[in-house]
């Protein structure tokens, strides 16, 4: 069910130019390095997902989770945040900031499977969250939807252990529908959206978002 990008920080490196990005050899490296340490924290967020999908399911008659994703943010696209962010570069300064390095998508079925799974989240007591934004009460103004938190969680380096941050998006199958056409068209890209397409678009979103109260309405009258 957990669909894990084969994508990591040492294959992005193929291509890579260091040459465009102002960080000296041995913080790069140690970012590099670091990649283990995401690729262990995700397994470790996705196998307390599985292990919820599977026991909500065994107590209701449903299973919460549609499917879930996830990815290691390539190399150039973390330096290019923290350039963005006028985030210090080293390894740390970019560890502390930018929480999307190692990240997990949980599409879920119905709105309500997305806030109980936030809740198991908020009840574990192995890891801390230390951010959360809720963009389905508070939808973006272009009519994007989610619930992001970032979770930190101790992970065992060579010699010590080290808090590693992921950021988990949680959504319906609606509201992924929507941000991956949204994310294609216009979000990563240069092309620009006229007013119109951007009033469509909120049209859209705020339609799925109709529909997945409907359908939520649906399944708990059968
Ligand atoms: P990608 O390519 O998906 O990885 P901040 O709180 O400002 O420090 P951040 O992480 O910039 O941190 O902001 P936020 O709002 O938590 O958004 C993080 C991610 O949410 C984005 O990652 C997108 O995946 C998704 N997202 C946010 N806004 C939109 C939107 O308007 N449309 C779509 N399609 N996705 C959105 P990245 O790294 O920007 O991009």
């Amino acid at each position: 069910m957990v669909n894990i990008k084969d994508n990591n920080l040492e294959k992005n490196l193929i291509n890579f130019d260091e040459n465009r990005f102002d960080i000296n050899k041995e913080e790069f490296e140690k970012l590099i390095s670091r990649n283990y340490m995401y690729r262990g924290a995700l397994r470790e967020v996705s196998a307390l997902i599985e292990n919820f999908d599977d026991e909500f399911s065994s107590r209701h008659d449903h299973n919460p989770i549609h499917h879930v994703d996830s990815r290691i943010k390539t190399v150039s696209s973390i330096l290019n945040k923290a350039q963005r962010k006028q985030i210090e570069m080293t390894a740390d300064e970019i560890k502390n900031n930018i929480f999307d390095i190692a990240g997990i998508r949980v599409v879920c079925n119905y709105v309500e499977d997305v806030y109980s799974l936030c809740e198991i989240f908020e009840s574990q007591k192995n890891f801390e969250i230390i951010k959360k934004k809720d963009y389905i009460e508070n939808p973006k103004p272009n009519g994007y939807r989610s619930l992001h938190i970032v979770v930190n969680l101790p992970i065992l380096s060579q010699s010590k252990i080290e808090m590693i941050p992921v950021e988990v998006q949680l959504r319906t199958l609606a509201m992924d529908m929507w941000a991956s056409l949204e994310h294609e068209m216009f979000y990563k890209s240069s092309k620009n959206a006229t007013e119109i397409d951007r009033l469509k678009l909120k049209i859209c979103a705020d339609d799925l978002a109709k529909i997945d109260s409907y359908m939520q309405g649906i399944y708990k009258s059968v």
